[in-house]
């Protein structure tokens, strides 16, 4: 075998144990849950996309809307020379739109856990932007500090889209802003999309859509614990259940068991009663009062809030 394949072999093996960790851990817990991250493995990303063309999940082409209309605003505000540093490496529309609008920047440089996304990312960008220089960095952006020494020039500019700091509790976020704060510097600014509060029922609506699409990207989590960790979930003894909380001002995503019943997971036995639920995610919820203080809290201040006309969505420009 050569020593590429060896690398990506291993990799797959440390992804093995960390994911088995997580999944005993979450389900020795109580309640039960088990980190959002995990529900984004081939199938669970691809069946994601598939929710971001859903009529009822209005985010995706909503911010996609905003960051057409504000690129310019965005490229100005950030000016010539600037590093761009994007948190993932998974929303390639919304990505160009930036790039297109940014002309001279000195590099862009996509953070994302999976080297093979990596990977992908900056060849197309490659292709398309010849002359942008395109510096991929391998880690969890959730944790980075620090970019490799030499990565970029200039002022750096974060761009965190999707609402994924919304994934985060409110004291999360604020340590991930504190993070971001280091990596990008004092001179820094931070692209940040976030979903807003709004009509209860239209936010339900985007996490219970009726083509059942959010419901097979939640229980594709007991399918990959079934296929890496030799569990035996029978997926149909569970449900989707995925409802706003107004009080936290946030959706909370469980997958429930609908009956009595034991699960081998790893080698252990896991006993679930009837109604019990498996936490996945949140999805909070934004206003601009809340914003203004989540950026505070993490070092920023607001320098703008763009939204679109009927309020669904909000684009924050953090300095
Ligand atoms: C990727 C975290 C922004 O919270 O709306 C969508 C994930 N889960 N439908 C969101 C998600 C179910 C999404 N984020």
């Amino acid at each position: 075998m050569n020593a590429p394949l060896l690398a990506v072999h291993e990799a797959d093996v440390a992804d093995r144990e960390e994911f088995r960790r997580a999944v005993l851990k979450g389900l020795s817990a109580s309640p039960r849950a088990i980190p959002a991250k995990y529900l984004y493995d081939a199938r669970g990303s691809a069946l994601f996309d598939a929710i971001c063309e859903l009529p009822e999940y209005y985010p995706t082409r909503t911010e996609t809307a905003i960051l057409r209309q504000r690129s310019g605003d965005i490229a100005r505000l950030a000016g010539p020379g600037c590093t761009l540093v994007e948190y993932g490496s998974g929303s390639s529309v919304k990505t160009r739109l930036l790039l297109d609008a940014m002309r001279e920047l000195a590099a862009y440089v996509p953070i994302d856990i999976s080297r093979h996304h990596l990977e992908m990312t900056a060849s197309r960008l490659r292709r398309d932007y010849p002359r942008l220089t395109v510096d991929p960095v391998c880690a969890d952006y959730m944790e980075l500090q620090q970019l490799p020494q030499g990565t970029g020039s200039g002022p750096r500019v974060g761009f965190f889209p999707g609402s994924t700091i919304g994934n985060l509790t409110p004291d999360e976020a604020v340590a991930f802003l504190r993070r971001a704060r280091r990596l990008l510097g004092e001179t820094g600014a931070l692209v940040l999309g976030m979903d807003l509060k709004k009509d209860p029922q239209r936010l339900h609506d985007a996490y219970n859509d009726s083509a059942g699409v959010t419901a097979q990207f939640s229980l594709n989590l007991l399918r990959r614990m079934n296929r890496e960790l030799e569990a035996n979930f029978d997926r149909a003894s569970f449900a989707h259940d995925a409802f706003y909380n107004s009080a936290e001002g946030r959706i909370e995503i469980y997958i429930r068991s609908l009956r009595d019943q034991v699960v081998t997971v790893a080698g252990r036995r896991f006993a679930f009663v009837a109604g019990e639920g498996i936490h996945t995610e949140y999805s909070y919820k934004f206003d601009e009062v809340g914003i203004s203080r989540m950026a505070r809290r993490g070092g920023f201040s607001v320098r703008e809030i763009w939204t679109d006309p009927s309020r669904l969505f909000a684009v924050a420009y953090l300095v």
